[in-house]
């Protein structure tokens, strides 16, 4: 039998469950997801791979209608990135919701050639008449291929929608190996397991202020031969009052997010984490274009 493979974009506004969707088709939690929007800020590829395909599914931020510093220009220009080399495009709606992508991105998506397919996700949390509404509003801007409706939560319509995209994937070899899930390394994933607890316990701007570095990962062993990882990582922050509110009181906050990162790190990798946080002030680093670069946005 001939093999399957190719790129899908899975593009969507913030919130509407793109990386649930990501993580319930790869089967494994690859990307962050929290309430909040904004929780992705990179493109990030997870890789699933059958015994005759493979699909590449790129991740991306949800576009943001109106940026309003340089981060989240250069989180929109993935969202434009993810069009240039994709074989099938995934647009994600927040069923819910009655805001639509704006028209820069809606016109991108009709000039892409490849198949569209339309997923009406949260599914859950709305009724008929609004999934009507959303399929008819759809349906006369893009004119969708297909239109499939999940509850990603629940993984309700994921088995479909998973045959769908090997369905509509062109023949070709396996772009990476068949162990491979991601693009990104472990430093990569534990930065972010980092940013997805700040996320998570603190609340207004700081989710939104800071950027996490992983500066050392050691393998090493304990003194009983146990297999350790060591980790240090930096918290990069805009102000000092941001990073007072970080510590918290006589360093408390900090000291939970430090537990509480360390479990879901040891939990990924399986293997015994020391973790190290440290936080640094860098001024508006959201808007200093050489330090966005050196994080990799
Ligand atoms: N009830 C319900 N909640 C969902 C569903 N899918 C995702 N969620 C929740 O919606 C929130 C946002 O999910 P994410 O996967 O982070 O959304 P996203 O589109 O990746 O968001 P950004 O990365 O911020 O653009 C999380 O709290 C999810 O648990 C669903 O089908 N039903
Ligand atoms: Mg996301």
């Amino acid at each position: 039998m001939l093999h399957k493979a190719g790129f899908v974009s899975v593009i969507g506004l913030p919130n509407a469950g793109k990386s649930t969707l990501n993580n319930a088709l790869a089967g494994i939690d690859l990307s962050i997801v929290n309430p909040k929007p904004q929780t992705t800020r990179h493109r990030i590829l997870s890789i699933v791979s059958g015994k005759d395909y493979q699909i590449v599914l790129s991740d991306a931020p949800g576009y943001i209608k109106d940026p309003k510093y340089k981060l989240q220009e250069n989180m929109n220009r993935f969202v434009h990135s993810v069009f240039e080399d994709s074989d099938i495009c995934m647009i994600v709606q927040d069923s819910k919701e009655a805001q639509l992508l704006g028209p820069e991105i809606i016109k991108q998506i009709n000039a892409f050639e490849g198949p569209k397919i339309l997923v009406l996700n949260k599914i859950d949390l709305a009724n008929e008449d609004q999934l009507r509404l959303l399929t008819k509003q759809w349906s006369e801007r893009i004119a969708p291929d297909h239109i499939i409706r999940t509850d990603a939560l629940k993984k309700i319509g994921i088995d479909q929608l998973l045959q769908l995209l090997i369905d509509h994937l062109p023949y070709s070899p396996p772009y990476y190996p068949k162990d491979q899930l991601s693009d990104r390394s472990y430093r990569f994933f534990v930065s972010e397991m980092i940013r997805e607890k700040i996320m998570e316990l603190y609340q207004d701007e700081i989710p939104y202020s800071v950027q996490v570095i992983v500066t050392e990962y050691q393998e090493t062993k304990t003194k009983t031969g146990e297999d350790l990882v060591r980790i240090y990582a930096s918290i990069i922050v805009m102000r000092d009052t941001q990073k007072a509110i970080l510590l918290g009181k006589a360093g408390k906050s900090i000291k939970k997010l430090g537990i509480l990162a360390r479990k879901s790190i040891e939990k990924f990798i399986g293997k015994k984490v020391y973790l190290e946080l440290t936080i640094k002030v860098k001024k508006n680093w959201r808007n200093d274009e050489r330090m966005l670069k050196y994080f990799g946005y």
